[in-house]
């Protein structure tokens, strides 16, 4: 490891023999594990609340959250994206990885939006709306450190009465404490279109029983009640301007197809960091996902690191 320095705003970071162990073994699980650790440390340091554990999201690992964008919001930003579903900046989106039963059917119903410039805009204008400091406390205090946004994804998903990929139980490959708030752009009662959890607790009671490698998508079922017919399924009804914000990689979830229209969602993909998110803010980075399947292919500390 000699010869790189990791630096935030100019301090070093330093690290034990086992850190530099970890760091040099190239295993992405390990990496971020010392990053997270390290991210946690920074923020004690740095005089971050430590009341982690107190909130729904720190105890179920997902929350409702009401209004995060006004009506006003939403609607700025669907006249953007506009009602046709065939609009131009919406693609099919590929089909899902080969090697499953879906590679190269045409089923695949939900469509990334391509950003435009507007778009872009509109969704910067809209996170920093999201990003107000109470938010950014209560996340920091979940987190037990700082976060940044990794990327934003807008979707629209429409109705399909076979759903794969998001729409069957899974966790997502990533990061420990990578967290989605999924804002929604229209009313579950408009559409039907909703997205279901299993809590931390019934997670890894689930996980004993129903383990499934990111790259198994045929393999995960959209009903759970064969499998583990205790668990407690969290059904939030969010209506448009609302968040679920959850844990993607530890609790279990599921899409749910709208039935009648189509669904918009805004996700934004959060990852501990080692700095306020506002720092790494706005940046064209959050608009180039994805790159591929694995939130892990990024390297949490390669911002932060000085060749010498
Ligand atoms: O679209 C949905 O409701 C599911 C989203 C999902 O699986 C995720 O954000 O990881
Ligand atoms: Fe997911």
């Amino acid at each position: 490891m000699s010869g790189i320095q990791f630096q935030v705003m100019g301090h070093p970071i330093n690290f034990g023999p086992d850190d530099y162990a970890g760091l040099s073994s190239g295993n992405a699980k390990v990496i971020w594990d010392i990053f997270t650790k390290k991210a946690c440390e920074i923020y004690r340091d740095k005089g971050g609340e430590s009341l982690g554990g107190s909130c729904e999201l720190s105890k179920k690992g997902v929350t409702l959250v009401d209004s995060v964008i006004t009506k006003e919001d939403v609607f700025a930003i669907k006249s953007i994206l506009g009602d046709d579903p065939e609009i131009s900046e919406v693609e099919r989106s590929e089909s899902p990885s080969n090697g499953s039963p879906y590679s190269g059917e045409n089923t695949y119903t939900v469509k990334p939006i391509i950003f435009n410039v507007s778009l872009k805009r509109q969704i910067n204008k809209l996170i920093y709306k999201i990003m107000s400091k109470k938010f950014v406390s209560d996340l920091e205090i979940y987190f037990q450190s700082f976060f940044s946004i990794n990327h934003v994804m807008l979707s629209r998903a429409f109705p399909d009465p076979d759903p794969i990929v998001s729409f069957r139980w899974h966790r997502d490959a990533g990061p420990k404490m990578q967290t989605h708030i999924m804002v929604y752009l229209d009313d579950y009662e408009t559409t039907g279109g909703r997205t279901e959890f299993v809590d931390y607790e019934d997670s890894l009671e689930l996980e004993k029983i129903y383990s499934i490698a990111p790259s198994e998508m045929f393999r995960r079922v959209t009903d759970l009640s064969d499998i583990y017919p205790k668990a407690s399924i969290i059904r939030p009804f969010p209506k448009s301007g609302d968040a679920l914000i959850f844990n993607s990689t530890q609790i279990f979830h599921r899409g749910i197809h709208p039935e009648q229209a189509f669904r918009d969602v805004l996700f934004i993909i959060l990852q501990p960091d080692i700095q306020p998110w506002s720092k790494l803010f706005p940046s064209e980075r959050v608009f180039k996902y994805p790159s591929g399947t694995s939130l892990y292919n990024n390297h949490p500390f390669e911002p932060y690191i000085t060749r010498v």
